[in-house]
This record gives structure tokens, C-alpha cells and sequence, in this order.
């Protein structure tokens, strides 16, 4: 129902996203837009990119008078780095040697570039790299952005926070107030609850700076008050788990997906993974006393908090590049390098808040439809009552 697209390479004039589906009369905040968008370009670890681009979301269509108007939204992101290669990707067909000169030759091993050059016959990888690049999650982060005013319409917050850098990792749960108050913090370098565990966490991107290479980890998602019974166990391809899996998983560098506890649960006892069920009469809700299933249990919401982790693989772009065969003369040689990030686990967690929210926002819509707001808050509001009585 909530569809969405982006387009846009790394180096081009411009990302774009279109999101269709939406109901009229959404409030339509710009400042959270461009917050998010902010949010997913801080970071320890980030390279010389981000001291070029300042992220802003340009509103073409579908929004009039501050309100969603039920017509898709187009929107815009300057790319402040297209005055340095305009000569180099111009739209037009050009005998100018700049782009030659930047042919990439020398596919980054872990990259889409010689998969991506074979697949397309391409025998230079920049038109496969300008799409692969992890830039294109700024468009997600603003079509992500429209998703979380809808959810915050109907009161479901979303939030990130870092679990793991390299080997360092936060051994100890987090709540849900430090967790939101990690993510409010324009200033925190990694977007890690525990300020010890930050210290070992920037270390570990020091020493990978040193080294000329880069490290990966392991970003947490959370949905919290997301009402019971979004997704369906019905049909595989309606399961929640499995739809938020996808979503995050296409989030590029992401190699992993947990649900909840889902990595350790397969080498415990049932017991000791289960969340027992309670009755708390004053709520009129059932409560579970854990929360290893991550809100998700038989592919439906529980009324838990939704927990998605995302795992992250280092940055195949090394600055002490790793073997690799030239496209063209097939001779060994040193994987290409131009300039890169070291570490982008805040961002990917960024990133990974607009995929859940997305996801979610989706299965609202499915669950309590509506044109308009004012509608879907109806249905909402009424299925709010079937669960008090329930
Ligand atoms: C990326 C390479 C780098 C990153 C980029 C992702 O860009 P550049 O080649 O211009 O230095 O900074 O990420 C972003 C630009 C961004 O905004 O996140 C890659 O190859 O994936």
C-alpha cells in the first residue's frame, strides 16, 4: 500500500524519493525531515563525503499547505559534490577524456563492482558504484521520515542505538529511554547508550583508521508502543519478521538480521527463549516478561516493542587495498581507491530506523487503510477498542 522508490547516484546532481500512498492530511514536518537527514550523515568513522554534503529534503509534490494531500510525494536532495563531476558523469554523450580518466578499473573486492560491471558489460565499474553507494540511504532516511510522522500520528516512536564496532561490544541491554535519548544526542560519536563502551567503541575506528582499513557492527532497531497484530501468519510473504528482514537486509554493507534474540535463541533451550504471558488488568493489555521474540511472534506484532538488528560487514573500500584483476587486462593488481568512510554503523542505524519505519507504516496502512488521516485514526481508534475488550 505504502510504495516507495528512489533514484540517484552518488555523484549525480541530485537523489530523489517518491512515496505514494500516504493518507491526506498528514502534518508534514520539513525540520524532522531535515533532522533525519542530518542524523544519518554524523558518525565517528565517516570520511572527507560528509564535510561536502549538507542534506536537505526539497518537497516537490504532494504536500500543499503543510498536509499530505493523498497524491504521491516527490522529493529532492542536492548532492553538493556534482560541481566536482559534472564533467566527469555528464547526462549528455561527451568525447571530453575527465570521464575516461575516472574509469574505475580495479573492482573493490565485497562492492558491487565486478558483479555489476559483468551483469550490465560495463568494463568500468563507476555507473555500478555511483547506484550501489550507500548514499542512496539518504533518500531512504527522507522517504523513511514520511513513514515516521504517519506512525507518530498513531503513536509508535522508532529509535536507533549501536550495539557493536568492530569486536567492541555492548554486553548489556538497553531501555527504551536511554536508547531515544542516545538517538536525540546530535553529539554522541556513535550513537551507543554506554559512554564507557563509546570510548572502546572509538578505539577500535582509531585503530581501523590506522590501519588503512575499516570495521563493521552490529546496529539495533526499535519500534516501541506498536499496537498487537500488524502482519499475519497466514501467508509467507505477509509475515512481519520476514518483510522487516528484507528491508533491512537491502540496506547496503547489512549481511545479517536478527529479530529480537533470534542469533542466540538457536542454541538455547526453549525455556530459556520464550517470553512468558501475562494479563496486566489496569492496561487491559497481555505483557510478555522478556522480550527475546523482538514484538514478533508467528510473524504478527505482540504489542512488544519491535526489535531489528542489522549486521553490518566493514566498508569494502579499503585505503590499503586488497588484491583484486583488472577488468580489462585481467593482470593482478590493487583494488581501486579514491576516498571512503571507516565506519557507518550510526548512519546504517539511521538507515535501518526508514526501513522499519516503512515496513511499518505499511502494515498500518494495511491493517487501518483510510484516504484520509482522519480516517485511518477512526479505524485505528476502533480497533484500540476490540483489544480493550478483547
Ligand atoms: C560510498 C562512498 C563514499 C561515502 C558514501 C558511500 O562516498 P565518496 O566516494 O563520495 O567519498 O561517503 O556515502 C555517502 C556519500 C553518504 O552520504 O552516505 C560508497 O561507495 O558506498
Amino acid at each position: 500500500m505504502l510504495r516507495f522508490f528512489t533514484a540517484g547516484e552518488s555523484h549525480g546532481q541530485a537523489l530523489l524519493a517518491f512515496v505514494s500512498g500516504l493518507p491526506a492530511a498528514l502534518p508534514i514536518d520539513l525540520e524532522f525531515i531535515n533532522l533525519e537527514l542530518h542524523r544519518r550523515q554524523l558518525g565517528y568513522g565517516r570520511g572527507g563525503r560528509q564535510k561536502i554534503e549538507k542534506d536537505r529534503a526539497d518537497i516537490f509534490a504532494g504536500v500543499r499547505h503543510g498536509k499530505t494531500i493523498g497524491a504521491p510525494v516527490a522529493l529532492r536532495i542536492e548532492n553538493r559534490d556534482w560541481v566536482n563531476w559534472e564533467k566527469i558523469l555528464p547526462v549528455e554523450a561527451s568525447a571530453d577524456s575527465a570521464a575516461n580518466e575516472r574509469k574505475l578499473l580495479a573492482p573493490r573486492p565485497g562492492h558491487a563492482d565486478l558483479a555489476g560491471s559483468q551483469k550490465f558489460n560495463f568494463h568500468d565499474a563507476r555507473y555500478v558504484l555511483e547506484r550501489a553507494s550507500a548514499r542512496e540511504t539518504a533518500a531512504r532516511v527522507a522517504a523513511g521520515a514520511f513513514a515516521k510522522l504517519l506512525l507518530r500520528e498513531l503513536g509508535t516512536e522508532i529509535a536507533s542505538h549501536t550495539v557493536q564496532v568492530g569486536h567492541v561490544r555492548l554486553e548489556r541491554a538497553a531501555d527504551w529511554d536511554e536508547i531515544r535519548a542516545a538517538c536525540a544526542d546530535l553529539e554522541s560519536p556513535l550513537r551507543c547508550v554506554d559512554p564507557t563502551v563509546q570510548k572502546k567503541m572509538m578505539a577500535e575506528v582509531d585503530a581501523a583508521l590506522k590501519a588503512g582499513d575499516t570495521v563493521g557492527g552490529i546496529f539495533e532497531v526499535i519500534a516501541h508502543n506498536v499496537p498487537v497484530g500488524l502482519g499475519s501468519h497466514a501467508q509467507w510473504d505477509e509475515k512481519l519478521d520476514g518483510r522487516l528482514a528484507q528491508a533491512v537486509m537491502s540496506i547496503q554493507g547489512v549481511k545479517g538480521v536478527e529479530i529480537g534474540a533470534g542469533v542466540t535463541a538457536a542454541g538455547s533451550y526453549g525455556s530459556e527463549v520464550q517470553d512468558e504471558i501475562s494479563y496486566h488488568k489496569p492496561a487491559k493489555r497481555f505483557r510478555r516478561s522478556s522480550n527475546r521474540a523482538g514484538g514478533l511472534e508467528g510473524g504478527i506484532t505482540n504489542g512488544e516493542d519491535v526489535v531489528v538488528r542489522g549486521y553490518l560487514k566493514p566498508i569494502s573500500t579499503l585505503r590499503r587495498a586488497l588484491g583484486t584483476a583488472d577488468m580489462v587486462t585481467k593482470e593482478p593488481v590493487r583494488a581501486a581507491y579514491e576516498r571512503s568512510d571507516w565506519c557507518v554503523v550510526p548512519a546504517a542505524g539511521v538507515a535501518g530506523e526508514a526501513m522499519v519505519g516503512l515496513v511499518l507504516a505499511d502494515a498500518f496502512l494495511q491493517k487501518f487503510g483510510g484516504d484520509s488521516l482522519a480516517e485511518m485514526r477512526r479505524n485505528f481508534d476502533n480497533y484500540a477498542r476490540q483489544i480493550d475488550e478483547f
